[in-house]
């Protein structure tokens, strides 16, 4: 039923049994929704989660004007400028998560990459309202859908920002993404590897979509097992890291709920398997079709975990 709750509808093919998968994000306070240019959205006095859908055929491609932005790309800097506009207007100033979702990731056009478009517009619109583009940068994941071409697929974007600043992780296993270099497009990719956040009675540590890249390079481009298993390294790495950070270190790859986008259905076997290994019995995975932002990456995994910030007696003891 439509309560007015913002809600994104992702349309990508779940890979295991089961029905299509809902993710809900709750409140114990009082909210407020509400709805602001493309955005959706829903807050209650600490964080505010919102959503947008924006069609790449509302903007055009100038090739004549000094306006050489390709559709996608302004697309991209509109959606994040809203996004932006909005949290300065409602007070909300750190942002926690993005969920990006664009049609066609992995195609070229107008001479460029379509997710290095995205990342053209991104970029900018951080610039354009004085953001950071590097070290304080939310967690992110970018997923390609539907070969059915982009005019039926616009771009999809949720997010979640709050009032008190996260922590913002690294991976020392990987280059910063906002530090790329130019191979991977004219502009760097702008999130980083994971966030802590307080919500509600909460600390919840987000892990940005995680893949087989060491440095900066793809490893193991054809070995879908091993690249499984260097992502989980990657993951590994970044919970260490959260645990360093972190007040109190207990975050382990058993507590996280994973989010697995998987290249070629064909595959789902193999990384269940080696996903089973890395984490063992409790494994809570959700796996879903979806491209990669490069090619040569078979998969892509992120992940979230949540535990009360309170201690009740029996944990202090
Ligand atoms: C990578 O590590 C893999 O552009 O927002 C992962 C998470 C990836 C987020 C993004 C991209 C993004 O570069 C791709």
């Amino acid at each position: 039923a439509d309560l007015g709750i913002p809600c994104l509808r992702v349309p990508m093919q779940r890979l295991e049994a089961g029905d299509a998968i809902c993710k809900i994000w709750h409140s114990s306070g009082q909210v407020t929704q509400g709805q602001c240019g493309a955005i959706h959205y829903r807050h209650d006095d600490d964080v505010l989660f919102g959503v947008m859908v924006l069609p790449e055929t509302t903007f055009k491609a100038d090739a004549d004007t000094d306006n050489h932005k390709t559709p996608l790309q302004q697309a991209t800097e509109s959606a994040y400028r809203q996004v932006f506009t909005l949290l300065d207007t409602l007070r909300y100033p750190y942002l926690f998560r993005f969920w990006n979702y664009i049609a066609d990731i992995n195609a070229h056009s107008f001479g460029l990459e379509r997710y290095h478009q995205f990342n053209l517009g991104r970029q900018d619109a951080f610039l354009a309202h004085g953001r950071d583009v590097v070290g304080n940068v939310p967690a992110a994941c970018a997923l390609g859908f539907g070969q059915r071409g982009s005019a039926q697929r616009p771009l999809t974007i949720a997010f979640l920002a709050g009032r008190v600043a996260p922590l913002n992780i690294e991976n020392p296993r990987q280059i910063s993404a906002y530090q790329y270099p130019q191979q991977y497009g004219p502009r760097s990719p702008t999130f980083s590897r994971a966030s802590l956040v307080r919500l509600g009675q909460d600390e919840v540590l987000f892990v940005s979509g995680t893949a087989s890249i060491v440095g900066h390079a793809t490893l193991h481009p054809t070995d879908v097992v091993a690249q499984t298993r260097e992502t989980m390294t990657n993951i590994q790495a970044v919970l260490a890291e959260a645990n360093r950070l972190a007040s109190r270190p207990r975050f382990n790859l058993a507590d996280l709920h994973y989010t697995v986008y998987v290249r070629h259905p064909a595959d789902l076997a193999q990384i269940r398997t080696e996903l089973a290994h890395c984490v063992g019995d409790a494994l809570k995975a959700v796996y879903l079709q979806a491209d990669v932002c490069r090619q040569d990456l078979l998969l892509e995994i992120e992940a979230t975990a949540a535990h009360p910030l309170m201690l009740t007696s029996s944990q202090r003891d």
